[in-house]
């Protein structure tokens, strides 16, 4: 890790990453046919693996959840708060399921929210102020640095059927192809049903095809992830950043630098 961006990370750390800036110098360019900045994998640990089932058939991508092959995965809390304090009922509930075949993974997710919306106008701006649900996905398990390359990817799935991340040049883009999104909202509940394409570290958005770097899922597997819910009820910055995963010390908004703080999927038949 390069001296610069060791400070920029470590300013980041210090000011607990609430600026989340995306306008930083960018030090560290991976180049797409290099293997990440991985740093040193620090796994976490702290739950245990989750094992999904594999979808008897594809799901239907319509916000519903109503097919056979739902019934046999597991809800899933997203109760280990992130940013600001732990949320009422009445403000904040979410849960989530999974399963998989050979070309997704498929996420359903409910989430309650008092008050939902969105305030940027621009989807690539402020978008994590925004409520909005967010997947992260670590390929290979590596753990490890993942801000500017794709050693691992933060969707923030938007209101509006938007995917953001920060691309390898450090500025925040689409990603909408990467994630097929169905949505169903009543009142103050939205249920996302989404399938995520899983692309390896070599993916390069600058590349007119990166159908190579596609991964082929199969039984067995292990991949890095979770999932979070940026809940913002009309304050300037987002009230509430909130996932499944329990995130040790004091700084627990790490998840989009760091893949070695996600927990861990298995695949299994
Ligand atoms: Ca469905
Ligand atoms: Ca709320
Ligand atoms: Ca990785
Ligand atoms: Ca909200």
């Amino acid at each position: 890790m390069n001296r610069i961006l060791l400070i920029v990370l470590s300013l980041a750390t210090i000011f607990g990453c609430k600026s989340r800036s995306t306008t930083t110098t960018v030090t560290e360019t991976p180049s797409p046919t290099t293997a990440p900045s991985a740093g040193i994998p620090n796994i976490n640990e702290t739950f245990l693996p989750q094992s999904i089932a594999k979808a008897d058939k594809k799901p239907t991508l319509d916000g519903k959840g109503l097919e056979k092959s739902w019934s046999r995965a597991t809800w899933r809390n997203m109760d280990q708060v992130m940013v600001g304090e732990v949320p009422s009922k009445e403000d904040f509930q979410g849960r989530y399921k999974l399963l998989w075949d050979e070309d997704m993974i498929y996420i359903l997710a409910e989430i309650k929210d008092d008050i939902i919306i969105d305030t940027h106008a621009d989807g690539l701006d402020r978008y994590w102020d925004d409520d909005c649900l967010e997947i992260f996905i670590d390929e290979d398990r590596s753990g490890g640095i993942h801000q500017y390359n794709h050693n691992a990817f933060a969707y923030h799935l938007s209101l509006d059927d938007k995917v953001v991340d920060i691309g390898v040049d450090g500025k925040p883009q689409y990603f909408n192809k990467h994630v097929k999104i169905g949505k169903q909202r009543n009142k103050n509940m939205i249920v996302w049903e989404v399938g995520l394409r899983v692309y390896n570290d070599q993916y390069y958005e600058k590349s007119k095809d990166n159908e190579h770097c596609r991964v082929k899922l199969e039984k067995g597997k292990q991949i890095g992830f979770m999932v979070a819910y940026c809940d913002n009820d009309t304050s300037v910055e987002r009230e509430h950043f909130i996932g499944d995963i329990f995130i040790e010390g004091d700084d627990k908004d790490k998840g989009w630098i760091d893949a070695s703080v996600f927990g861990q999927l298995n695949l299994k038949e």
